[in-house]
């Protein structure tokens, strides 16, 4: 269990208390998954007594009904939450002098709100890059959630391609892949806006999608994911839409041997800039190096950006049990961009994709709206 590992670090860095304050922090560790939006919602481990999550009083149940199986204390919206939880602890533990709270999360008014219950305490502790150390090295649980969640990436692929018509707009097959996701496989939430980009806005990365048309003899990116079980999936590919001109072709198949090229030599012990440059030596050899202009990669789990990051200059070692993207692209402004993703895990027999779209160049026929 990914709390063992907390109340493991507590004992061995002489910390007392740990507070979690984000919401997916606290799935990460409990399995209870929720957004309190401006209530409270924080999760309490101790070095010497048994944890607690505290919640607003109406979603005592459902946490009580979830995975977790630990103490669940509610507070009214007219009752004081701070004191409530200060009073808790206070009767669980004496050792309440240090802790370590989520830096990069907890806000300044919920920090003096908490320190003002402990005045004496030091709260210098930071947990923020504990949890991204654990947050690396994914379990065998959490890579079956992440493959479900690309099998979900697979599906939108299809919706998508199966809706490029002349005249579609981008936001009309970004709608229909998110309506198909919910209709077809019960999805909840993509993991970030869907992005669909025909032409020359495929040339901007993050762009869309937009009330653009698609027109003949265009290519069209698609960058997209879902959440499943609470894990995220990302993945991109790039399609011709009619025959493509041979400058479209030629970016394309640039793209692809880069991406072909890093995902084969994806090993454990080679650096996350290594990797990177796997990749960009393909596209600055045929003479586009200065149209790659993003990072390889990104980790990624119950966020869709997290550790490693697969970038020039950055010397952390890869090992097995990451889950990262492996994500080349070329945009040349005014003429097309491609973009070919796929997220796997790394083990000891090289990088096992959670995505299985085919990437020769697909070329689909035209079609009247
Ligand atoms: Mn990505």
């Amino acid at each position: 269990m990914n709390l063992d590992k907390l109340q493991q670090w507590l004992q061995d860095n002489q910390q007392d208390i740990a507070m979690i304050s984000n919401p997916i922090t606290i799935a990460y560790f409990t399995g209870y998954e929720m957004e309190p939006h401006e209530r409270i919602f924080v999760l309490l481990v101790f070095k010497d007594a048994e944890p607690f999550i505290f919640t607003p009083a109406l979603n005592v149940e459902e946490a009580q009904n979830s995975e977790w199986n630990g103490d669940v204390l509610g507070y009214l919206d007219s009752e004081s939450p701070w004191a409530m939880i200060a009073d808790e602890i206070q009767r669980r533990t004496k050792a309440d002098a240090r802790w370590a709270i989520e830096r990069d999360h907890l806000p300044v008014e919920k920090f003096q709100a908490m320190h003002s219950q402990f005045p004496d305490a030091d709260f210098s502790g930071n947990l923020t890059p504990v949890v991204q150390k654990m947050r690396l090295f994914k379990t065998p649980t959490e890579i079956k959630k992440l493959q479900g969640a690309g099998a979900e990436a697979d599906f939108a692929f299809q919706v998508g391609f199966n809706n490029i018509r002349t005249g579609v707009t981008e936001r009309y097959i970004a709608g229909q892949i998110d309506y198909q996701l919910k209709l077809q496989k019960g999805v909840m939430h993509t993991s970030f806006e869907t992005i669909v980009q025909a032409g020359t806005n495929a040339a901007n990365p993050h762009l869309g999608p937009t009330m653009n048309q698609v027109k003949p003899n265009e290519l069209v990116l698609f960058d997209l994911g879902t959440m499943h079980q609470g894990y995220a999936s990302d993945a991109s590919r790039t399609v011709a839409y009619g025959t493509p001109t041979d400058k479209q072709r030629e970016i394309y198949e640039i793209d692809r041997t880069a991406q072909q090229a890093a995902i084969e030599a994806a090993r454990p012990g080679m650096t996350a800039s290594e990797l990177d440059a796997v990749a960009r030596n393909v596209i600055r050899k045929a003479g586009y190096g200065k149209y790659f202009i993003h990072r390889l990669g990104h980790g990624i789990g119950k966020d869709v950006h997290e550790f490693p990051s697969i970038v020039e200059g950055n010397d952390f070692v890869l090992a097995p049990g990451m889950c990262f993207s492996i994500e080349p692209g070329i945009y040349i402004p005014g003429v097309a961009g491609v973009r070919i993703e796929d997220c796997g895990v790394l083990t000891n027999d090289g990088f096992k994709p959670f995505t299985h779209t085919d990437k020769a160049l697909k070329v689909l026929p035209l079609q009247e709206k």
